[in-house]
């Protein structure tokens, strides 16, 4: 350790590029869990910058007086109590833009997957029975004539509207706010949204506004021809009341890579034929989580060194550096 250096406290699994820089950079300190009890007082007093990995509750912020900046691994910070971290003037730092594309194009993997089936004919193949049985059955579903509903047409909702938009399927969308840039048709009511498409990609934040707004009437809205993709987080849809839907086939199908309890996927939804499921992986390259990894150490750098943050929250948005 140099005393020049500032300290930094890598919590939870990061990410071995944020290990690397950090260890090169600063005076790195590592937990395995964002748990207070895991450092002594003068270690905590001695922390100023947090390389996060894990949920940041407000008692553990507090658990250190001395923190300026915590900077999330990840584009959704809704594990880490931003708001609560402004009021103590803490900066708090995402990783928006460098994953969206890769995101996107998982997203319509994921799409292609559920509709067509593409992981189960291979499995078939794989299992020989292209051989013994003849073709793989026709798909009941398909990606041609469908209208897609996005929910949250943020960064990486865009991305994939423009995505969808080239595969010849008209795009609708719902957000609090509707955007001026855009001519895809606006809902203000996630059911009205759900009503007039058949296929709703979520890709909302998570957190208390989101939670659970993908329910029952949402699901029955969107219809027995009706397919589901969640790219955003699992807190947003009511997962019981999907496992219902998909049982029942009052929607034919979904297709996910976010859970509720991750890495927890219910037995229910993996006993589901008609469930197409993925381990949270829509940003898991390793050039795009280099590159998210970079950020999270560039903005630790530009902080602590009494630059502006490169990629603030909207919590913190407006922190003057001077002044904190
Ligand atoms: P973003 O640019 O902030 O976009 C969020 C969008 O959601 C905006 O259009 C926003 O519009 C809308 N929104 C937010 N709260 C809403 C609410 N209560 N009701 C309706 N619409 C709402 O974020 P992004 O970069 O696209 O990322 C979106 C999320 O994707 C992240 O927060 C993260 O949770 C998730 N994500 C998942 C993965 C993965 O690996 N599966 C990877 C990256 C990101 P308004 O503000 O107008 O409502
Ligand atoms: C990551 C994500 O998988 O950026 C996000 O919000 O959900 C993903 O890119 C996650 O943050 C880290 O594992």
């Amino acid at each position: 350790m140099s005393a020049s250096r500032p300290t930094v406290l890598l919590a939870g699994k990061v990410h071995p590029r944020v290990r690397q820089r950090v260890e090169a950079e600063f005076d790195a300190i590592s937990i395995d869990a964002a748990d207070a009890a895991l450092l002594d007082e003068d270690t905590r007093k001695r922390i100023r910058g947090l390389a996060a990995a894990t949920a940041i509750s407000a008692d553990f912020i507090d658990s250190m007086p001395n923190l300026e900046v915590i900077a999330n691994f990840g584009v959704g910070y809704d594990a880490v109590d931003a708001r609560h971290a402004a009021t103590r003037q803490v900066m708090v730092t995402n990783t928006p833009d460098v994953l969206s594309e890769e995101v996107a194009d998982t997203t319509v993997g994921l799409l292609l997957n559920t509709v067509r089936e593409l992981p189960k004919a291979e499995a078939y193949l794989r299992a020989g029975k292209w051989e013994s049985n003849g073709a793989y059955p026709l798909t009941s579903l398909s990606l041609r004539g469908r209208t897609v509903g996005i929910f949250g047409l943020g960064r990486i909702g865009l991305a994939i509207a423009r995505r969808l938009e080239a595969f010849g399927l008209p795009i609708h969308y719902h957000t609090r706010n509707k955007r001026s840039d855009v001519a895809y048709p606006w809902h203000a009511r996630l059911v009205d949204l759900a009503s007039a498409v058949d296929t709703l990609v979520v890709i909302v934040p998570g957190g208390a506004a989101t939670e659970k707004a993908v329910n029952t009437e949402v699901l029955d809205a969107l219809g027995p021809q009706g397919v589901l993709i969640s790219v955003g987080r699992g807190s947003t849809i009511d997962e019981p009341a999907l496992i219902a839907a998909l049982t029942d086939r009052r929607i034919a199908a979904a297709g996910l890579d976010v859970f509720a309890h991750e890495p927890h996927v219910p037995q229910a939804l993996m006993d589901l034929p008609n469930a197409c499921l993925l381990p949270h992986v829509a940003s898991a390259s390793e050039s795009t989580r280099n590159a998210m990894a970079d950020l999270v150490v560039d903005n630790l750098e530009a902080w602590l060194a009494g630059r502006p943050a490169l990629t603030p929250v909207p919590e913190c948005a407006g922190f003057d550096r001077a002044a904190s």
